[in-house]
């Protein structure tokens, strides 16, 4: 990376359990090195210490799990200390952001997922982000059954997903039905190959990269 490339870019990667956000991002990755775009890539929740401190009590299956309340306000602390100490000084700097997760997330999940108010986590999320939304939000959309399949198969699952099927296709119309009314929004089918996903991530993204040149 030169940090001669200064077109900032806040981009987003979206989906439920499974869908290959993390294949897909060290695709996105390679094409930025290729391109020669300053960057940073981070996740949610976590990409700062006490980010990570409450991921690690988010997906943890010890203990007494919190209420819906208490796990909203986690997802958001966790949101508030990433935007303050990662997120805002990296697209001051002009660099690209790349995100695992973000606010869509919170909507799908915590919202569509365990019913928590959508009016309330506007409210949250007026208050953390002061305007901040990303510019592009890859969302790579995958039936709930599929996904689960192919999460079971890499790693122990935690505590979201141990959750039954019908939370999954919650959060799956949640996300489907931000993408309607968000046009920041690309939708990926990814149930396709892994070589099929990455053609349509290069065909998306290859516009916001050339005018970065
Ligand atoms: N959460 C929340 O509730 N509210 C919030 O506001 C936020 C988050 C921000 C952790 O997220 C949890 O936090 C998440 C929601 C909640 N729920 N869970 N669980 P996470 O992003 O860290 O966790 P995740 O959803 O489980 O993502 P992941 O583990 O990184 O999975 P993925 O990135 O989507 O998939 P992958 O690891 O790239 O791929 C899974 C497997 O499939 C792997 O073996 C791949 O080799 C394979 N794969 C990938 N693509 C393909 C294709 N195209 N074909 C075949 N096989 C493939």
């Amino acid at each position: 990376m030169t940090g001669s490339k200064t077109s900032a870019m806040f981009v987003t990667l979206e989906g439920g359990e499974g869908a290959g956000k993390s294949t897909s991002r060290d695709f996105i990755v390679s094409m930025l090195e290729e391109y020669d775009v300053p960057f940073i890539q981070t996740r949610e929740p976590g990409g700062t210490p006490i980010g990570e401190a409450l991921r690690e009590l988010l997906l943890s299956k010890e203990g007494t799990a919190p209420s819906v309340t208490t796990e909203l306000l986690m997802v958001f602390a966790a949101r508030a200390q990433h935007l303050h100490e990662v997120i805002e000084p990296a697209l001051r700097e002009g660099k690209w952001v790349l995100c695992d997760r973000f606010t869509d997330a919170t909507y799908a999940y915590q919202g569509f997922g365990r019913g928590s108010d959508l009016g309330e986590i506007e409210a949250l999320e007026a208050l953390v982000q002061r305007g901040r939304h990303p510019d592009l939000t890859l969302l790579f959309d995958i039936n709930p059954q599929l996904g689960m399949a192919r999460a079971r198969q890499r790693a122990e699952l935690d505590r979201f997903e141990q959750e039954e099927l019908t939370f999954f296709e919650k959060v799956r119309n949640g996300y489907l039905s931000r993408a309607e009314c968000n046009s920041r929004f690309k939708i990926i089918d990814a149930s396709r190959s892994i070589d099929d996903v990455q053609d349509a991530l290069r065909e998306i993204l290859k516009p916001f990269l050339d005018r970065t040149s």
